[in-house]
């Protein structure tokens, strides 16, 4: 079923069908200012919205207004209309001395089966200072409520205790409570804002995590991650009627005959599509409160052994394959899609590989159903933007979970680029552009 025509009628009024179900939320009158879907498309007051976004995960982590203020203003110049952030930053009671003292930002503390919210000056008033930034240089806000490893494991230690496995975040109903009470702290925090694009459930769910291993319950079919997420964006839509929702997933997908690769003269399984990973991309998808789709792509740490002999493709033609099967599922869905990371090492890489990637999301026109249609296209957000001269702490502050601030340079896991590597910076803002002329 398919209700999209209603849409073009009504410009307050978007709503979306879940063609799997048939049940119908209906998001009534946006507010001005806030981004909503039409069918295949974003939409804002009326017109289309496409863009090119910006991944900066450590803009909270920052201690001075100015480091931030100047960060989103190297964005605005170079055309990014949306930002992904986190809205989470989790510490062990153990950690609290050294995150004291480094002013580090932290949230949520725990040292009980209970966190304790921090919504001080080193809290959550360091995310209002990036949503009030945003807000100045008329960028959008996707926040995501918390991460595949280091947020989800800090619920499973302290509310299930050790020898658990990662999915029990997914079905320990203390766990679940404990979830939500953070979310709905978030959401009404900002949910008058139009700066918020959209709410993201936890980045990059897996059965499995970084540290702890999947269960014998989080496997190809049980729907685990299906039901988090229904029961989830439901939660959140019962508090938050406008702001649009989506998983924050890498993409996999639950195929009944699923690709596989020749490897070493061998053909493999692929965990991208045989629903190993316990996304379903689809189904997903389809969830009545799930508003649009996300993937990730990161080939080449993906399948390390694209450089053995013998495997029988290259990381960007994957690539470009991953792009096609999710154009195609969003187009069957009848929603709008992110490409919402992606990341090649090395810059003789990044400039020969990412115009074909870039090229081919943003295409609106696609072999669909044996024909050539007016397609869902994908707007970017690549993995991640760099900033150059930041001032703090002398420009070393070590930030939480992985990088540091380095010569004023904000952190680079390999992935970075910076407005200096004008080769890589130049895709981008050429692509913004494109997106900005197809935008009202
Ligand atoms: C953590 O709990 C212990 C024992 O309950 C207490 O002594 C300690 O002060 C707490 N630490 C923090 C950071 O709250
Ligand atoms: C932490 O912030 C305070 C107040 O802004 C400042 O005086 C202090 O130097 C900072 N400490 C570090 C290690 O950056
Ligand atoms: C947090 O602190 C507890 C108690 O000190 C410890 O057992 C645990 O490994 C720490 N880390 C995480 C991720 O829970
Ligand atoms: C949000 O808007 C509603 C209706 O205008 C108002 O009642 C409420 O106080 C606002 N909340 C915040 C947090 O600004
Ligand atoms: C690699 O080979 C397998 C098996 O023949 C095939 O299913 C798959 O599509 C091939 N991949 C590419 C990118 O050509
Ligand atoms: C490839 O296959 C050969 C022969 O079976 C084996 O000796 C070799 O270890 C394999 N290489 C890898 C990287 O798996
Ligand atoms: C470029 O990509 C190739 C193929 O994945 C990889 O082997 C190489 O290390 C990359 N270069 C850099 C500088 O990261
Ligand atoms: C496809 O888009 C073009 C340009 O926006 C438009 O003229 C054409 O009517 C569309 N075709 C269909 C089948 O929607
Ligand atoms: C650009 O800035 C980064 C970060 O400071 C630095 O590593 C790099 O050498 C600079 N120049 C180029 C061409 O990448
Ligand atoms: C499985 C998975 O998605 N792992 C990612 C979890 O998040 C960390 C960063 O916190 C990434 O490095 C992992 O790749």
């Amino acid at each position: 079923m398919r209700l999209s025509f209603l849409a073009g009628l009504l410009a307050l009024y978007s709503c979306s069908v879940s063609s799997v179900t048939g049940e119908i939320s209906a998001k009534w009158s946006v507010p001005s200012g806030f981004v909503s879907t039409n069918g295949r498309n974003f939409e804002l007051d009326g017109k289309p919205f496409a863009f090119v976004g910006a991944n900066s995960y450590w803009l909270p982590l920052l201690t001075t207004s100015d480091d931030v203020e100047r960060t989103f203003k190297t964005m605005q110049d170079a055309g990014v209309k949306v930002l992904r952030t986190w809205g989470f930053n989790a510490i062990n009671g153990t950690e609290l001395p050294g995150a004291l003292q480094s002013n580090l930002t932290y949230y949520q503390l725990w040292n009980s089966s209970q966190w304790i919210l921090n919504d001080g000056p080193q809290g959550l008033q360091r995310l209002d200072n990036v949503i009030a930034t945003a807000e100045k240089h008329d960028i959008k806000v996707i926040v995501a409520f918390t991460n595949n490893g280091s947020g989800l494991e800090l619920y499973i230690n302290w509310i299930a205790g050790a020898g658990n496995t990662h999915d029990v975040f997914y079905t320990n109903p203390a766990i679940i409570a404990s979830y939500q009470s953070y979310v709905k702290i978030i959401v009404e925090r900002y949910k008058n804002s139009s700066a918020i694009f959209a709410w993201e459930l936890v980045n990059e769910a897996r059965c499995a995590g970084d540290i702890l291993p999947s269960g014998h319950s989080c496997v190809p079919g049980s729907n685990t991650l299906k039901t988090w997420y229904r029961q989830q964006s439901d939660f959140v839509r019962s508090l938050d009627p406008h702001h649009m929702i989506t998983t924050g997933g890498e993409g996999q997908f639950f195929m009944s005959k699923p690709f596989e690769f020749w490897f070493n003269g061998t053909l493999v399984s692929d965990f991208n599509f045989n629903g190993e990973a316990g996304e379903d991309f689809e189904g997903d998808l389809g969830l009545p409160n799930i508003d649009f789709g996300t993937y990730h792509m990161y080939p080449q740490l993906w399948y390390p052994q694209l450089d053995f002999p013998g495997s029988n493709f290259t990381v960007e033609n994957w690539g470009l394959f991953w792009i096609n099967q999710h154009i195609n599922a969003a187009n069957r869905a009848e929603k709008p899609l992110i490409l919402e990371e992606f990341g090649v090492s090395g810059l003789d890489n990044k400039s020969s590989i990412y115009p074909t990637w870039v090229q081919h999301a943003l295409d609106t026109k696609h072999a669909f159903r044996m024909a050539l249609i007016n397609s869902t296209s994908s707007s970017i957000m690549p993995w991640q933007f760099g900033e150059l001269g930041l001032t703090e702490s002398g420009g070393n502050r070590l930030i939480k979970y992985s990088d540091q601030i380095f010569r004023g340079a904000s952190p680079n896991d390999g992935n970075t680029f910076y407005i200096n590597q004008t080769q890589v910076w130049d895709i981008f803002t050429r692509a913004a552009q494109i997106q900005d002329q197809r935008s009202g």
